[in-house]
């Protein structure tokens, strides 16, 4: 077995973190490269809670256009997210996905043990009783929440800056559990996510990266492979699949 092989034997869990990395074959722009969507808005204009007191219809405008852009039928989950699917389906031991991304595409490959750490770009939240919703339409202040119906204190489910992120406490006690943990198409620069493969390690977990190229924090990994992720995420799985089949 290769030192980030899992041992099924074991309890052989993985856990799996993903970032906008895993969705741009699928035609999604990631964040922080040259043509990413921090290039061409800031941070502390539309995804903070300030942001959203202080000009509500920015952020709206700034989530429906990517809210549209996700519904367009060209945009489909790649070979990565249907491989991710597949590990989860056919691996002995659990799978889970905890994806720092707010689109549906591994949701749509056929992940299902999977945490939104971020939130969902396809749900929303009332302000008022915090019920969350599907909505595929644009929102705006004049949409009533569909469970309380309190007009005008509706907003994307999405985690911003200075928020926490979502079921913190299961993906920390996954990562106490793991045997493996695989961080996938994320530069590594925002936390909590980014420190997922420190707390991983504290526990002895073997830990690999598959990206286009380094991460921030690349030497905190025992192994790495790099290359677009519809080509690596694939032949790891592969790999890892085939190997499972001869594990002591
Ligand atoms: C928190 C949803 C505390 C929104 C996102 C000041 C005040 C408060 C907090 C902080 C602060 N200063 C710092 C912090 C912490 C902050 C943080 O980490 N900031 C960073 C910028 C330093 N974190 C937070 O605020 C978090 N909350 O700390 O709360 C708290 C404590 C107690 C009580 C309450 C609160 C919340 C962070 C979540 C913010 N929301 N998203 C939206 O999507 O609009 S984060 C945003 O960044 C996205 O979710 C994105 O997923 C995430 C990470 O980015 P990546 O996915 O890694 O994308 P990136 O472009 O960076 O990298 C892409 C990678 O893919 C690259 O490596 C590239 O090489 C690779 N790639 C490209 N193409 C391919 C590829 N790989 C493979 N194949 C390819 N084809």
């Amino acid at each position: 077995m290769s030192k980030t092989t899992p041992n099924p034997a074991r309890d052989g869990s993985i856990v799996i973190l993903t970032g906008a990395g895993i969705s741009r074959e699928s035609g999604l722009h990631t964040f922080r490269d040259a043509d990413g969507i921090w290039a061409t808005v800031r941070i502390e204009d539309v995804a903070t809670p300030e942001a959203f007191a202080r000009d509500p219809d920015r952020v709206h405008a700034f989530y429906n256009a990517r809210r549209r852009g996700l519904l367009d039928p060209a945009i489909q989950p790649n070979a990565a997210h249907f491989a991710l699917a597949r590990l989860e389906a056919e691996w002995p031991g659990e799978v889970l996905l905890v994806t720092q991304n707010i689109d549906d595409l591994h949701g749509r490959a056929g992940s299902r043990n999977l945490i939104h750490m971020h939130g969902e770009l396809l749900k929303v939240r009332c302000g008022a009783c915090e019920g969350v919703s599907e909505h595929r339409a644009d929102l705006g202040r004049a949409d009533a929440c569909p469970d309380c119906g309190h007009v005008g204190a509706m907003r994307p489910h999405v985690v911003w800056f200075g928020e926490m992120p979502l079921e913190m406490a299961r993906i920390y006690d996954a990562l106490a559990r793991c045997d493996l943990f695989v961080s996938i198409g994320t530069s590594g620069n925002v936390y909590p996510a980014a420190g997922f493969v420190a707390e991983a390690r504290s526990h002895s977990a073997r830990t690999l990266e598959l990206n286009l190229e380094p991460s921030v924090g690349a030497s905190l990994f025992d192994d790495a492979r790099l290359g677009p992720a519809t080509v690596v995420v694939p032949a790891w799985v592969e790999a890892l699949l085939a190997g499972a089949g001869t594990a002591a």
